[in-house]
Formats: structure tokens, sequence, C-alpha cells
């Protein structure tokens, strides 16, 4: 046995004798033990089979009512100096973090199997890839590690080539959010959750390993870890852009990664890289490329229709595990907004009653490979990644934040992507729709001190002249009575073709102090029911409350102290003055 399995051997067997699990079961990824472990869990209750002749082979898991999201206020990042954590974290000493959860994890695993799950992040044979083992005594955790990483003997390989791994130590625990914490030790490359067994708490290799993990090794190594979708747009003529959107939780990353392009734009193809993270490196060209750590989706279910997005609904119709829906008498799924059925029963198993509620959680989730989606690109194993032609950054803004609009510069980017601000949504425990800075969407992923990491981002101006060019966009503008003002969704494409042809400098745009913008009638609305006095509205600044925008900006800087990249507070200011300028 080489040293890096024995290394993973040893630390199997501690984790043991402090959990006490009554059996271990190492994961080989293969068909036959993701169905052994699904007739398990169908034979115990926790999955229901869901009707086979409309979706076959898909499966209803209803959690714990009091676990339905990520806990942020849990998640904690352990570094020996607390200022390397920043204000965007909570914080424990590794010492105090270690000791706090290890007593949790005592004799946790009683009665329980524990799962031993080696997975890849990224192609298995591409370079920026990394690897990770979780540790785990949900089989529900192991299906969905199945679905959506490329887990099993493949990865376990390259974990016994390469020497490193991530470890994720993961139990349910007992389900009581007073016992329930996500912590994260980056120095250790180590992670330990207890208490939850929902997505993005649970499923280790996402936002804990490829996000809060591997940002902190971006730093150190000069490449990135984003919380951004990879889609390719290829034209007409077969020119095909690749670029990649960082917006926060269920704000819309999924749909636009498999979007249908609407009738209007005839000969367009979509091809999907990624849904939710991207890692982007330098090439030896400076030429940014990404990759997508994933091999599956972890979606939001509610809101997925026919109209919205059909590749996306009929997607979910086979080899789907979904969690906190709601279903019908025959057994089907149901979600709001699905169009078609009734609820009879509710997220939580009980006979549907509208007065106690949406009968689907507005966070159930669809867990699906990436292989049933009909548009997943062909380079999705490609070692080397895809070129990045544009980031887009976004949010859930009701006002001011303009449908779209171009930084001036990489810098004057970073300061556009650090200032994103988004409703909050049901993706995390708590309220619902209060604005919260959100950089580069960002604000419950990063793995370090916000001003490290925007001088970070900053430094790659330095390293490159090929740097991708940077935008902003909004899908959800309301107005007074609260109707979406852009149609969204497939129509999304019209901004993002506006966007290509900036990045291939074929259309001009009005500047202003917040950057470019459309010009009236260069995004295309033909077929669409939209007056030219909303597009306007869309397009246009409103200076008076993007200044308002830019003070909340100053002050949230301040809250970062001296690690507040210069740069950044000087882009901060040029925009504040051109701003009064323009009053
Ligand atoms: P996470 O998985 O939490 O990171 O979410 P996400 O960013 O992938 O968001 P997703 O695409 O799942 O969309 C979240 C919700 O927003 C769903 O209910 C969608 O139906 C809705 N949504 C997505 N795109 C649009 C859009 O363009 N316009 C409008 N109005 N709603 C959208
Ligand atoms: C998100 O909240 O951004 C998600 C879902 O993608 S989870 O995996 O729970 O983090
Ligand atoms: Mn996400």
């Amino acid at each position: 046995m080489t040293t890096s399995l024995s290394t993973l051997q040893q630390w199997v067997d501690e984790v043991a004798a402090r959990t006490h699990p009554d059996n271990i079961h190492w994961c080989t990824g293969s068909d036959g033990e993701y169905a052994q472990l699904i007739q398990l869990m169908t034979a115990d209750g926790t999955l229901s089979e869901l009707n086979k002749d409309e979706y076959p082979n898909c499966y209803l898991h209803l959690s714990d009512p009091s676990d339905v999201a990520r806990v942020e206020h849990l998640t904690y990042v352990c570094t020996d100096d607390q200022e390397d954590a920043g204000p965007n974290n909570n914080w424990m000493s590794p010492a105090d973090g270690h000791a706090k959860i290890d007593a949790l994890f005592d004799g946790a695993m009683r009665g329980r199997t524990m799962y031993v799950i080696p997975y890849c992040m990224g192609p298995i044979a591409s370079p920026y890839s990394r690897c990770g083992v979780e540790i785990t005594d949900s089989a529900y955790v192991a299906v969905n590690m199945k679905l959506m990483t490329r887990m099993g003997s493949a990865a376990l390989e390259r974990i016994e080539r390469e020497g490193t791994f991530v470890r994720g130590l993961h139990s349910t625990g007992d389900l009581d959010p007073v016992r329930r914490f996500i912590m994260h030790f980056p120095a250790e490359l180590s992670i330990k959750s207890i208490g939850s067994g929902y997505g993005g708490n649970a499923l280790l290799g996402k936002k804990c390993h490829a996000l809060r993990i591997a940002s902190h090794q971006a730093r150190d190594e000069g490449w990135l870890a984003e919380h951004m979708m990879i889609v390719g747009l290829e034209n007409p003529e077969g020119e095909t852009h690749y670029i990649a959107c960082a917006f926060p939780s269920a704000c819309g990353k999924t749909n636009l990664a498999m979007l249908i392009p609407p009738h209007s734009l005839p000969g367009w193809k979509v091809h999907t890289l990624g849904d939710d993270i991207a890692w982007l490196h330098l090439d030896e060209e400076g030429q940014l490329r990404a990759i997508n750590p994933e091999s599956g989706y972890f979606g939001v279910v509610p809101g997925t229709n026919k109209q919205t997005n059909e590749n996306a609904f009929n997607m979910i119709t086979r080899d789907t595990i979904f969690t906190n829906v709601a279903r019908t008498a025959n057994n089907e799924p149901w979600w709001e907004a699905k169009n078609v059925g009734e609820p009879a029963f509710d997220w939580q198993g009980r006979e549907y009653d509208p007065s106690t509620g949406k009968a689907a959680h507005p966070n159930s989730r669809f867990t699906v490979a990436a292989t049933n989606n009909p548009c997943y690109s062909e380079l999705a194993d490609a070692p080397e990644g895809v070129p990045i032609s544009a980031i887009v950054f976004g949010g859930r803004r009701k006002r001011v934040a303009p449908l779209v609009y171009e930084a001036k510069n990489w810098k004057h980017g970073v300061l556009v992507g650090a200032s994103v601000g988004s409703e909050t949504t049901a993706a995390a425990i708590g309220e619902v729709g209060v604005i919260r800075r959100d950089p580069m969407a960002m604000k419950p992923f990063c793995g370090y001190n916000f001003g490290d990491y925007w001088k970070h981002w900053l430094s790659f101006e330095e390293r490159s002249d090929k740097l991708p060019r940077i935008f902003h966009v909004n899908w959800f503008r309301q107005d007074d009575d609260g109707n979406f003002l852009w149609p969204g969704f497939g129509e999304n494409l019209r901004v993002l073709h506006w966007i290509i042809d900036r990045c291939e400098n074929r259309i001009g745009a009005k500047e202003t102090p917040i950057g470019f913008l459309p010009n009236e009638g260069d995004i295309d609305t033909s077929e669409l029911e939209i007056s030219a006095e909303t597009m306007r509205e869309l397009t246009s600044v409103d200076i008076e409350r993007s200044k308002i925008e830019n003070e909340h900006f100053a002050e949230y800087l301040d809250t970062f102290g001296d690690r507040v990249p210069e740069a950044l507070r000087e882009e901060q200011q040029r925009e504040a003055a051109e701003l009064d300028k323009a009053m």
C-alpha cells in the first residue's frame, strides 16, 4: 500500500475509533452500488420511490423540517489568526474548533454505517482538479456525491498517485440545530460537519471543499475558485464564447447555464459546462480558463416548468433525487409553478393544506447527474477547461441595478463584483428578501478575508493582458406592483448576445459613471412584449441611487479595515467622484 493510501486508512481508522460505526463501506462509485444504496434507503424510509411510469428511477427524500438549507451562522473558518478568516466569516481557533466538534463526533456513528467516499473535483485527467475523501454516516450523502462528483475508484487511484486530498468528515448527528456545526480548517485541508444532512452542509465536495477550502488554496497558488456557472454560447456562424457568471444562491445560475435560445435567435446553441462553481486558471498565454469541479446539479426545484426551462423540466423526469418537494395523488413530484398537477402531500409528508404554507419547500432541490442535461458540453471533461470571454456578476435587485452594464476595465470590474448586493433567498436559513452585500456572490463561501480576496482578484491584472471583460446583470427588476420588468430565462440570451458583441468590439455603448450601458435599441427585443419605455428604464442609470449604493459600499469596505487593497478604495472613490460630477 502506498503512503497516501495508508494515510487515508489511518484517518479512516482514527475516525472509526472516535465515532464507533457498526460497519465501514468504501464507495466504489459503481452503478450497482448506487442501486443497492437506493434500495437500502427505500427500505428504511429515507427515500420513497416516485411514480415509475412518469418519473422512472426518481426518489423523494424529506429532510428534517429544521434542516432545509445552508446554515451560515453555524459555518466557521478556523485559522490561527482571526484576521485571516476576516469579518466575512465566523471564526474559531483550530484548537477550539476541533475540540468543540470532536466532542460531538464521539460515538456519533453508533448503529450506523460509515461510508468512505473518494471523489475528484474536476475532470479526472485535469491538472486543475483536486481530490477529496468524505467520510459520512449518511447513505443519502453517498448517493448525492455519486450524482454530483466523479466519485469512487478512479478518484481513489488519483489520490493514491498524488498523495494529497481534502478530508471531509460528516455525520448527521442528531439533527438538533444546537449541535450543528460546519467547520473548515484550511491549513489542514480539512472539513468537519455535523448535525445536518442537507445540501451544502453535508455534500462536502461542493461549497465546503470546492469553494471555502479551494478559494484558500487558489489564493496561495494563483488561481480562483468561484461561485460561478460556466456556459458556452455558439452563434449561427459556429463561433462559441464561454462566459462565467457569479450570482448569489437562487439567483439564476442553473437556469442560465442550460437556457433555451428564444425563437427570435434561431441557430444559437447552448453548451452547459457548470451550474454553480468554476475553478479558473491563467494558461501560459495569459488566457483565463475554467473547469467545473462538479459533475452534477443540486438545483432549485420551484419555478422549473416547461415555459421557464423545458430542458431542466425534462432533465428531472428520470434518474433524479428530489429533496423536500410535494407529491401529487398519483405519486409524482410537485412544486410551486410546476404548472401541471396538484399537490396532495406537502414537503413534510402531510396532507396538503394551503393554510399551512407552500406545498414544496422554497429551497427544495433536485440532484441529477450532468449527463442528464441534453445540452451538457462535450468539453466538460476537457482537462484544460474552456477559455472565458466574459465574467458576469449579478444579483436579485428589485430596483436600481440596470439589466446589464460593462465595467470600464479589470480594476473597475473588481469593484463591480465586490459591490454586488442581492436580496436574500431561501437557500440559507434566515430572513428572505433583505438586501445584503454579497461580493462576487461569495459572501457565504470565501474561505479567507475578503480584503485579501479582492487583492488577489486585482493581482490578475499584473499577470495577463488578455483578461476577460467584466459585466453586471440583473434579471430581477420589478415594477411597483411586483411584476418582473424583464422576461428572463431563455430571453436572457438577448443580453448575453450584447455581452459577446461587446467582447468582440462589434457594438458601441454609452459611457456612464457606473460603466458602459447598451445604446437604445442595441438589446434586441423582437417578438417580446416589452415597451421602449421599459427598456429605457432597464438600461439607464439612476445617478442618485447609484451614489447611495457607492456610499453604502464605502461603509462596508471600512469594516475590513486596513485589509482593503488601496486600489479598490481608489476605484470606489473614483466612481464616487464621477457620480458627483453627473449629479
Ligand atoms: P443556487 O443553486 O442556489 O446557487 O441557485 P441558482 O443561482 O442556480 O438559481 P436557479 O437558476 O436555480 O434559480 C433560482 C430561482 O430563480 C428559481 O426559482 C428560478 O425559477 C428563478 N429564476 C432563474 N432565472 C430567472 C430569470 O431570468 N428571471 C426570473 N424572474 N426568475 C429566474
Ligand atoms: C447554494 O446555496 O448556493 C447552493 C445550494 O448551490 S447548497 O448546495 O445547499 O449550497
Ligand atoms: Mn450555489
